[in-house]
């Protein structure tokens, strides 16, 4: 049950962990403050709106913003407890801490003696307790636990968001979680916390050890899709259909191979591994490897679309391309990372072909496509499929699902995700 002592919590961060984190908070009866450098989302969370699209999201945000128990705010308040959930992006072989030390800096002069403050976003190993380190140099009124073991005034630990987008929802409250204090107290505070909405198992360790935890899922996931994207590529070469051949493979019963795909994009899997490969470069050999592999399947993608163009060219035709989806993968509208954005822009800067984009998750196009000349969007998929000579398979949306194989029977089709294969 939950610990009434938890009225009001704070947090900090309203992207794709944290305004979910704060409805789902705000939908248990606690009074949460959301909290975001941009007016322009805590005017519209104000309104009872959301920024981003993810199942029921818009619905319980407006809830949650009527019946008054959640309100946006640009600077923290006073609260029983501060979550964080702030990018930590990756440039040039570096993480970059320089959210969650704005976020640290941000909340430093509303804790109280009493206050928790977890840590969600991802991060290498050493980050929680620098940010202790922080606070209490801002705070020296204040006990930490860096300093005060059991006995402080402020509780600190990490706790990384599993949550998969598209069923952000359901698995911030089914999941279970790894919680990390920097003392057994601090663990035992931030459970407090979890217990209000969590239906999943809480599991306690160090605070090293669940940073350290987040960044394995990741890498152990990024290892798999490596796995998967390298057969494609053997299996090209042996002219064997990987599509079928992983099917059967996966019916040993202790073989689960993931699927092969343009590439791998978003904000988490194809970042992550990198903070292991910068914490520890020399030992992460399998590691940056994978990394490797997944980074390098744009390229191959571009190669098989190029060879396709020239083939068009060679009797006579500036070729029409379509591509299908443009998102980061299915049925949603993030396009961080996204491979199959990459390739579309590449496509569109060779200036070879017209190109004709698909995407049911934008409402124009996104990024450098907007610029570019012979670019188009459509939204008449079947239409597209007509004009083009060529059709590339993206991004495997379920809306692509209602796209028969017979329509595509005299077009040149590349399909990074299986979909017809
Ligand atoms: N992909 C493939 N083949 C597959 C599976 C995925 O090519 O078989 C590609 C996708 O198309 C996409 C990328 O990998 O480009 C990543 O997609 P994803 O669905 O594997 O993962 P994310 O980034 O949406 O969410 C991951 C999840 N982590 C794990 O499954 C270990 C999620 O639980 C995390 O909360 C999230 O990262 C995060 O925030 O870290």
């Amino acid at each position: 049950m939950s610990d009434v002592k938890l009225k009001t919590i704070c947090v900090v961060g309203l992207g794709y962990i944290g305004l979910p984190t704060a409805v789902v908070l705000a939908s248990r009866g606690i009074s949460v403050i959301g909290v975001d450098v941009s007016e322009e989302v805590v005017a519209k969370i104000n309104r009872g709106q959301v920024h981003i699209v993810e199942p029921d999201l818009d619905a319980v945000t407006a809830r949650a913003v009527q019946v008054g128990k959640l309100r946006a705010a640009t600077k923290p308040e006073y609260a029983d407890a501060f979550i964080i959930a702030v990018p930590t992006p990756f440039h040039d072989g570096k993480a970059d801490l320089s959210y969650v030390e704005a976020a640290a800096a941000s909340v430093a002069p509303v804790l109280k003696r009493g206050d928790l403050v977890v840590l969600e976003s991802t991060s290498p190993p050493g980050t929680t307790e620098r940010m202790a380190t922080q606070l209490a140099s801002l705070r020296p009124d204040l006990s930490l636990p860096t300093s005060q073991g059991g006995d402080c005034d402020v509780h600190i630990s990490y706790c990384p968001e599993r949550v998969l987008p598209g069923r952000v929802l359901v698995e911030l409250v089914e999941n279970d979680r790894v919680i990390g204090g920097i003392t057994p107290k601090c663990s035992a505070r931030a459970e407090e916390l979890y217990r209000i909405f969590c239906t999943g198992k809480l599991l306690r360790t160090n605070v090293r050890t669940a940073e350290m935890c987040k960044l394995t899922e990741n890498s152990f996931r990024d290892v798999g899709i490596a796995f998967a994207n390298e057969l494609s590529v053997i299996c090209d070469r042996l002219e064997i259909n990987v599509w079928e051949l992983i099917r059967l493979a996966n019916h040993h019963p202790r073989v689960n191979i993931l699927q092969p795909g343009p590439g791998v994009g978003g904000h988490c899997i194809a970042v992550d591994p990198w903070f292991i490969v910068e914490a520890a470069p020399r030992e992460s050999r399998l590691i940056r490897t994978a990394r490797e592999v997944n980074d390098a399947k744009p390229s191959y993608v571009l190669g098989k679309i190029k060879i396709a163009i020239d083939a068009a060219q060679a009797v006579g035709a500036r070729p029409k391309v379509l591509a299908l989806g443009l998102a980061f993968k299915p049925d949603v509208d993030d396009f961080r990372e996204s491979p199959a954005l990459e390739i579309a822009e590449e496509v569109a800067g060779w200036n070879t072909c017209n190109l004709l984009v698909s995407e049911p998750f934008a409402e124009a196009l996104p990024g450098k496509l907007a610029k570019c000349e012979h670019v188009s969007m459509v939204a008449d998929i079947q239409g597209a499929i007509g004009e083009a000579h060529i059709v590339v398979m993206l991004v495997n949306h379920r809306v692509y699902g209602e796209i028969a194989q017979s329509d595509l029977s005299n077009k040149v089709v590349i399909d990074t995700r299986g979909v017809w294969s």
